[in-house]
């Protein structure tokens, strides 16, 4: 590890002890335990020093050549190519990477072409949507209305014929595609003609496969949309933030939606790391990783299945599944437990008509994003899928979570993580 990084982190220990501690502790947590949450993933220490860096210490309102504040000559120089990156990786007319989250992202897309109570056409957070996509409690179910969209409930994939009937019964301003809990490839063509058809704008949240799309492991939405939204830290292994595209005829208004619309100073850390981000996605290794990322998900997905679970949709074709536990007699919640106890990550999902509450649910989210980050390969999969049936088969035995751990942490330490075990 750089002399750098660890500079930084005596001064943290010198400056705060407590905080240094609880640091120091979540990365034993990522080097010894198995992380399948579909959306986690660990980028590489190129962008942990980006993210400590000095940047921190600047303010650059407005955008390249036209910011608010002098002294700026260095990190406009830095947005300017993060711009650049993103739009040739992603084959983008226009490209904002100022938002901070996935879901300030959404917000700037849809307030660059919406008003209060038009009507937006999205997924059921319970289908696999996101609360950003017009859920009753966040602001988009507040702000607009909602017609919803989900999936079938016999092939559990999204029923693009009653999506297409719901366009044109709604006339929705906007139709959102994309996911954060939906195992399979997304028709984005088939998005776009329903938006021709019935004049709707197509903005589509690519956050959890953009890693997948930037290596060409899933088809690229940026043709068919008018909009696309990201995060960055997902399967794409960049900074915590996010990032919009466009083409050249909403580029003014995204830009001023996100400033002054909806944020102030932009968080010049993360443009830094996600400019290094874009950087390692466009290299050759990258596809090689987004390859794999697939492959050990469709393996993992195999072997649950020949032990027994079942499958939402009967398997993936991306980087993520979800496991129905009914079948097992448990819950979602006590499955993220039980798996926790033995040293496995993971979190409980809402599974399509799903008869659990969502703070209980019936479904497990698996991805194998992190994990292949990691070195594991197809034979990892398939002793993950070993300990997951172990532990999920057997909820009142306390020793088999035991022995799992162990299993676990030499698992871990056969591939390590940031240099140290
Ligand atoms: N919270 C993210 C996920 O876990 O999928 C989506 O924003």
């Amino acid at each position: 590890m750089s002399s750098f990084t660890d500079v930084m982190e005596d001064s943290i220990a010198e400056a705060d002890e407590e905080i240094y501690g609880l640091i120091r502790g979540e990365l034993s947590r990522q080097r010894t335990q198995i992380e399948l949450i579909a959306s986690e993933n660990f980028v590489p220490t190129a962008i942990l020093e980006a993210m400590g860096s000095v940047l921190s210490n600047k303010y650059a309102e407005g955008y390249p050549h036209r910011k608010y504040y002098g002294g700026c000559e260095f990190v406009e120089r830095i947005e300017e190519i993060a711009i650049e990156r993103v739009k040739a990786l992603f084959g983008a007319d226009h490209a904002n990477v100022q938002p901070h989250s996935g879901s300030t992202a959404n917000q700037a897309a849809y307030f660059s072409v919406m008003e209060p109570g038009d009507t937006m056409l999205s997924m059921r957070l319970d289908h696999g949507g996101h609360l950003s996509h017009g859920h009753p409690i966040n602001f988009t179910g507040k702000m607009y209305k909602i017609a919803a969209y989900g999936v079938n409930e016999e092939t559990e994939t999204i029923d693009y014929d009653n999506l297409a009937r719901l366009a044109r019964e709604n006339r929705p301003k906007v139709i959102v595609a994309g996911a954060s809990a939906y195992p399979r490839t997304i028709d984005f063509k088939r998005f776009r003609e329903i938006a021709d058809e019935t004049g709707a704008i197509l903005v589509t949240d690519m956050a959890h496969i953009a890693g997948l799309v930037a290596g060409g492991a899933h088809a690229n939405p940026t043709q068919y949309s008018d909009f696309v939204t990201s995060t960055t830290h997902k399967t794409l292994r960049g900074p915590r933030g996010a990032f919009v595209l466009c083409g050249e005829n909403f580029a003014k208004d995204l830009d001023r939606t996100v400033f002054p619309g909806i944020q102030g100073g932009p968080l010049l850390p993360a443009i830094a790391g996600k400019a290094v981000c874009f950087k390692l996605a466009s290299e050759p290794s990258f596809k090689e990783y987004a390859r794999r990322v697939v492959k050990n998900a469709s393996v993992l997905a195999e072997a649950l299945k020949e032990r027994g679970f079942r499958l939402v949709s009967g398997g993936t074709d991306n980087h993520m599944m979800l496991v129905d536990l009914r079948p097992k007699t448990l819950t979602g919640k006590l499955g993220q437990q039980l798996l926790h106890e033995a040293g496995i990550t993971s979190n409980k999902n809402a599974i399509p008509f799903d008869p659990e509450n969502p703070m209980v649910t019936s479904g497990l989210r698996f991805g194998t994003a992190a994990i292949t980050t990691r070195g594991m390969t197809e034979k990892e999969m398939v002793i993950l899928a070993d300990a997951i049936n172990d532990v999920l088969s057997a909820p009142g035995d306390k020793s088999i979570r035991e022995a799992t751990r162990a299993k676990m942490t030499d698992l871990c330490l056969a591939f390590p993580l940031y240099g140290k075990l």
